[in-house]
């Protein structure tokens, strides 16, 4: 008899099942947070759904709107931040919504409001969909802190170091969600069996490796580089010992920050002179992208101070992002002093 798996676990650790027994360690806990990454992962599975079949269903293409980034809206966006809105407002758990897609903050009506916050890009990378190459949904969760039953904007503007929760979902060869509840517990990797319809725990407790040899940056805008990031580049393609590193870049967030998790090295979207804060923004990117990565035991900066402690003062502001090893990203801020 080989020794390969069972041909069908009896025993799968769903997550749904792992949400649940996370929730059985918090003696307070009252399920509602559970019963919010559940709709999280329903508006997942759907969205990754859509993603596979859009070019069939003719999801592909323009749908005519702008966004408030100014950019142009494809239609699985818009199903995508519907399918979101959607699935939280519905799980009786939320108060406030911010979407990448939204110009304005969304308020959950009286009869459906909960505690929590959901900041979310519902798909981010867009520009790469019609070009098949990889997208992601990225999320991050608040308590709710003002005062009263109606949230306010205010809800919105906490640093990343107060965050209850933060994922992301990789619409890659495979669908993966990655989900972390902060506090040490650490990371985990959930992929989607599209056969049961259920996501499994194939990676748990993820740890970024200490160091890596891999760089992810844009250099098409190395001209408007500050000359400490032009540096640290160059250093990493002609050293003066060992060897040079690698280049990977997407151009979905959600991807290269995954393959930097899995594989070590460091991500990075820097100020420019034409954009000063970078173009990532901190609610719905670079928040919970560092929020996952300081938990698997990396780094996150602005390049300046760690992204978490960031205090926003607008919901779709913007700041400059290097995470990744903690070694690299600690050799990359002697460059940037
Ligand atoms: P650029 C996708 O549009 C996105 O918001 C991130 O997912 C990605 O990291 C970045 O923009 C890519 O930007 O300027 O390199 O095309």
């Amino acid at each position: 008899m080989s020794q390969q798996g069972p041909a069908f676990d009896v025993n799968a650790m769903t997550l749904t099942r792992w949400v649940l027994a996370q929730q059985r360690t918090a003696p307070s806990a009252t399920g509602d947070l559970s019963q919010l990454l559940n709709s999280i992962q329903t508006a997942v599975k759907a969205i990754q759904t859509a993603v596979r079949k859009a070019g069939i269903a003719k999801l592909h293409g323009i749908s005519g709107d702008t966004n408030v980034q100014g950019e142009q809206v494809k239609k699985l966006d818009v199903l995508s931040n519907d399918l979101f809105i959607n699935m939280l407002k519905s799980s009786f758990t939320t108060a406030l919504l911010v979407s990448e897609e939204n110009d304005r903050v969304i308020q959950v009506e009286t009869e459906r409001r909960g505690k929590y916050v959901v900041c979310f890009d519902p798909l981010d990378g867009s520009s790469n969909i019609d070009c098949l190459v990889s997208v992601g949904s990225i999320f991050s969760i608040y308590k709710k802190k003002s005062p009263g039953a109606e949230a306010v904007e205010a809800d919105a503007l906490q640093p990343g170091h107060d965050l209850i929760a933060a994922g992301y979902a990789l619409y890659g060869s495979a669908t993966m969600l990655v989900i972390s509840l902060g506090k040490g517990k650490g990371v985990n990797g959930f992929l989607y069996d599209p056969s049961l319809g259920e996501f499994i725990l194939t990676d748990p407790n993820m740890r970024i490796p200490e160091k890596g040899n891999i760089f992810s940056i844009n250099e098409g805008y190395a001209a408007e580089w500050e000359p400490g990031l032009l540096k640290y580049i160059e250093d990493k393609k002609r050293p003066k010992t060992g060897k040079a590193y690698g280049a990977r870049y997407v151009g979905s967030m959600v991807a290269d920050v995954h393959r930097t998790i899995k594989y070590g090295g460091i991500f990075m979207y820097p100020a420019t002179k034409s954009a000063p804060n970078g173009k990532l923004r901190l609610l719905y990117e670079c928040n919970p992208m560092a929020f996952i990565v300081t938990e698997a035991g990396g780094l996150a900066t602005n390049g300046k101070i760690p992204v978490l402690d960031i205090q926003p003062t607008s919901i779709h502001q913007r700041a400059p992002c290097f995470l990744g090893s903690k070694q690299d990203v600690q050799e990359l801020l002697t460059y940037l002093k």
